[in-house]
C-alpha cells in the first residue's frame, strides 16, 4: 500500500469561505478537502488532509509525516512569511513539498512577497484560486513517477 499525500493547511484556513471573499473565493476548505478527495482518487492517490492555527501542531504534523507520507502539499497560510521553525522542520523531509497559495501573493503587500516554505519547496502555485491545490497534487503525482523510474 502507497503512502498518502499530506495537504496541510495554515492558520485561519477554516475561515475560507465565511470572510473575505473577494481575495479567497467562496469555497469552504471542506470543499477544498472534496477537491482534492477527488482528484487524488482520479491520480491514485491516497490524500490526508489538514488543517491548524498552531504552529507547532503543523510542526509535530510534519515531524510525523516523514515515516508516514509520500510528499506533501502545503498552503502554510500567514506563516509563509514569518516561520524560520516550520522551514527547519520542512527542510528535514526527504520528499516532495509543494507550497500553495491561494491568492497571488506577489500582487498583494511586500510582506505577503517573501515565503520562508519557498526556499524548500519543488514549487510554488499562487493566484490559481482554490484550484491550485488540485493542480498540486497532478504535479505531485509526476513528481512521484519520475522518483520510481
Ligand atoms: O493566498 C493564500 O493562500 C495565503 O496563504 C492565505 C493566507 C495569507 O496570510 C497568505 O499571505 C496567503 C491567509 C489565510 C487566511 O485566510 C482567511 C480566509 C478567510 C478569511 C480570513 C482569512
Amino acid at each position: 500500500m502507497s503512502r498518502p499525500i499530506l495537504v496541510l493547511n495554515g492558520p485561519n484556513l477554516n475561515l475560507l469561505g465565511k470572510r473575505e471573499p473577494h481575495i479567497y473565493g467562496h469555497e469552504t476548505l471542506a470543499d477544498i478537502e472534496a477537491d482534492c478527495r477527488r482528484t487524488g482518487e482520479a491520480l491514485g492517490l491516497a490524500v490526508d488532509f489538514r488543517q491548524s492555527n498552531a504552529e507547532h501542531v503543523l510542526i509535530d504534523w510534519i515531524h510525523e509525516a516523514r515515516e508516514t507520507m509520500a510528499g506533501l502539499v502545503i498552503n502554510p497560510a500567514g506563516l509563509s512569511h514569518t516561520s524560520v521553525s516550520l522551514m527547519d522542520a520542512l527542510s528535514a523531509c526527504a520528499f516532495p513539498i509543494l507550497e500553495v497559495h491561494i491568492s497571488n501573493i506577489h500582487r498583494r503587500e511586500e510582506f505577503r512577497h517573501f515565503s520562508y516554505v519557498s526556499r524548500v519547496a519543488a514549487g510554488v502555485i499562487c493566484g490559481f484560486g482554490t484550484q491550485g491545490y488540485t493542480l498540486a497534487l497532478q504535479r505531485m503525482a509526476r513528481l512521484l513517477e519520475s522518483a520510481v523510474k
